[in-house]
């Protein structure tokens, strides 16, 4: 077996877990789920009966992506923050080319591997595609997006923006607004609140992939930094706040247990039943979308959702 830890480096994640295990409650950031085993995982999820947001937003680009490339305007240049599942892009991406004689796409995601996927797009169907890249923590810091040729339309789908605390994203978006130009568009992913039973089994899914997604958190930290986690001595916990409006994910130690992390020089004590946060998933209603986006200084132009109200797209204009 060979291991991708490479003492001599302190890994990128090191930080973030000594800050994590160091609060009170613990916790971890979601992103940490996201390497490459992690990001296998979550696109296991998107197949599993339970999860119903990515293919409802499929569902609803499969609909309606000639109206939203209308809505956002004419000569696009097409910015896509995370790139998650390629179908929905794709969609987008035929929709727009439909409008225009081609087009320039800036994928941003701080995988290699994703960016890889989204550079396939070009050589395929589309010859008057150009797709350039950028290996970014766009969380961390944007690019300048204001150089960029032509009328950006910004992409965040797959409802990400729900892994941000509310004032986080009001932040987020606001400084998104600011990276680019008055006309430029925002195309956002919202998964919107409903009834208890079908959000928990979304997250609780019968196979367990997401309960392994939200393990592999420790086996990461077990991989890169020399965790002693014992997977099994943890459960995954995920369950609807109603009060707060969001699903959080929990990790569950089992019994009292001292954790050594090899790279931290030190252990992590952690009492039966004690959890560790790694996940809050918020979820909307047109209200919230509506004050979130008013709040980030951008307005509101339309949206689009399927018929039973699961999902939906805002388009925001800067
Ligand atoms: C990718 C953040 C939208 O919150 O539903 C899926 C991640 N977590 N199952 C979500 C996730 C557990 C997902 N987002």
């Amino acid at each position: 077996m060979t291991s991708s830890r490479n003492p001599a480096l302190i890994s990128p994640i090191a930080e973030e877990v000594e800050q994590g295990f160091s609060s009170q409650p613990k916790r971890l950031p979601p992103k940490l789920f996201y390497d490459a085993e992690g990001s296998r995982l979550f696109e296991q999820i998107t197949e599993t009966p339970e999860y119903y947001p990515t293919r409802t937003e499929r569902c609803i680009f499969q609909h309606f992506v000639p109206e939203m490339a209308a809505q956002a305007g004419s000569n696009l240049t097409l910015v896509e923050l995370g790139a998650g599942s390629a179908r929905k892009t794709r969609l987008l991406i035929e929709a727009i080319l439909r409008r225009q004689l081609r087009l320039d796409f800036y994928p941003i995601d701080v995988s290699q591997a994703a960016l890889g996927g989204r550079v396939a797009l070009q050589n395929r169907n589309f010859p008057h595609l150009n797709v350039e890249p950028i290996l970014a923590d766009y969380s961390r810091e944007l690019p300048p997006l204001k150089d960029l040729p032509g009328r950006k339309l910004v992409l965040f789908l797959g409802s990400t923006i729900g892994n941000f605390e509310p004032d986080a994203a009001r932040a987020f978006l606001a400084r998104l607004g600011e990276s680019l130009s008055p006309g430029d568009a925002l195309l956002v992913g919202f998964d919107m609140r409903k009834d208890a039973a079908i959000l928990h089994a979304a997250y609780n899914d019968r196979q367990g992939v997401t309960a392994s997604f939200n393990k592999n958190i420790l086996a990461r930290i077990n991989r890169e930094l020399g965790g002693q986690f014992d997977l099994d001595a943890f459960s995954h916990v995920a369950f609807w706040n109603r009060r707060m409006s969001r699903i959080e994910m929990h990790l569950e130690s089992r019994k009292e247990q001292d954790v050594a992390i090899q790279d931290l020089g030190r252990a992590f004590h952690f009492s039966r039943r004690e959890r560790i946060h790694t996940e809050n998933s918020y979820k909307f209603t047109k209200a919230r979308i509506a004050a979130l986006l008013r709040r980030s200084g951008l307005h509101l132009e339309k949206t689009w959702t399927d018929p039973q109200g699961w999902f939906s797209e805002a388009l925001a204009r800067v």
